[in-house]
């Protein structure tokens, strides 16, 4: 099994310790900090990280909004607001979906406002902890549409915290890329 097709890799990690350009935090809609990876982010970039997040006004379920890395390794954090999805079944997958677009968007226009050729940045399963998304269909909807949108100047990391997450991650990246060279 490969784990790099094109501009898509999959790693096993923590994602707070990457040097990337960017990487994508799990966060909540208040956007001031909480559990999982979103505590550790907080506590790793420092105080200063939270004045930024305040002066944000929060963040929609299924958008995302940028901020600087601080301590962190990373040049730029974008704080995703994943949905919850008990008693939020039906609109879940599409908050999902348009949770990963946006972070596709701003970091493109990120990218672009910097005049820059090539980009990295590194996603975390966003809602498949605390906010308990099934792992199996957030590895699909991830996936999906981070093909579906990003280009070849992305290079994109998907940083699975969890061996069962690289796992389905690597069987389901590739699945499609077989299905591909079948069609
Ligand atoms: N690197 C990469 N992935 C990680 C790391 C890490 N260092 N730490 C955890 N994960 P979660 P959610 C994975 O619970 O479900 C917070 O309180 C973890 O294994 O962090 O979107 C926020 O403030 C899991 O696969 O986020 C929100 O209130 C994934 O990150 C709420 O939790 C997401 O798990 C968001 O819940």
């Amino acid at each position: 099994m490969k784990n790099k097709i094109d501009n898509i890799e999959i790693l096993q990690g923590d994602l707070t310790s990457m040097k990337l350009d960017i990487i994508v935090n799990a966060a909540n809609h208040t956007l001031l900090g909480g559990g999982g990876i979103d505590g550790m982010v907080h506590y790793k970039a420092g105080t200063s990280l939270l004045e930024e997040c305040r002066k944000l006004n929060g963040c929609e379920i299924g958008s995302a909004k940028m901020t600087h890395g601080y301590n962190l390794p990373c040049k730029k954090i974008i704080h995703a607001c994943g949905p919850m999805y008990y008693g939020n079944k039906e609109k879940a997958p599409i908050q999902l979906k348009n949770c990963y677009k946006k972070c596709i968007e701003l970091a493109d226009k990120y990218r672009k406002d910097n005049n820059l050729n090539n980009i990295t940045i590194g996603f975390p399963c966003i809602s498949t902890g605390i906010y308990g998304y099934p792992k199996d269909e957030a590895c699909k909807i991830a996936i999906d549409t981070v093909k579906e949108y990003s280009s070849k100047n992305l290079e994109v990391k998907f940083v699975c915290y969890e061996e069962l997450d690289y796992k389905l991650y690597m069987n389901y990246f590739n699945d499609i890329e077989k299905n591909v060279f079948e069609l």
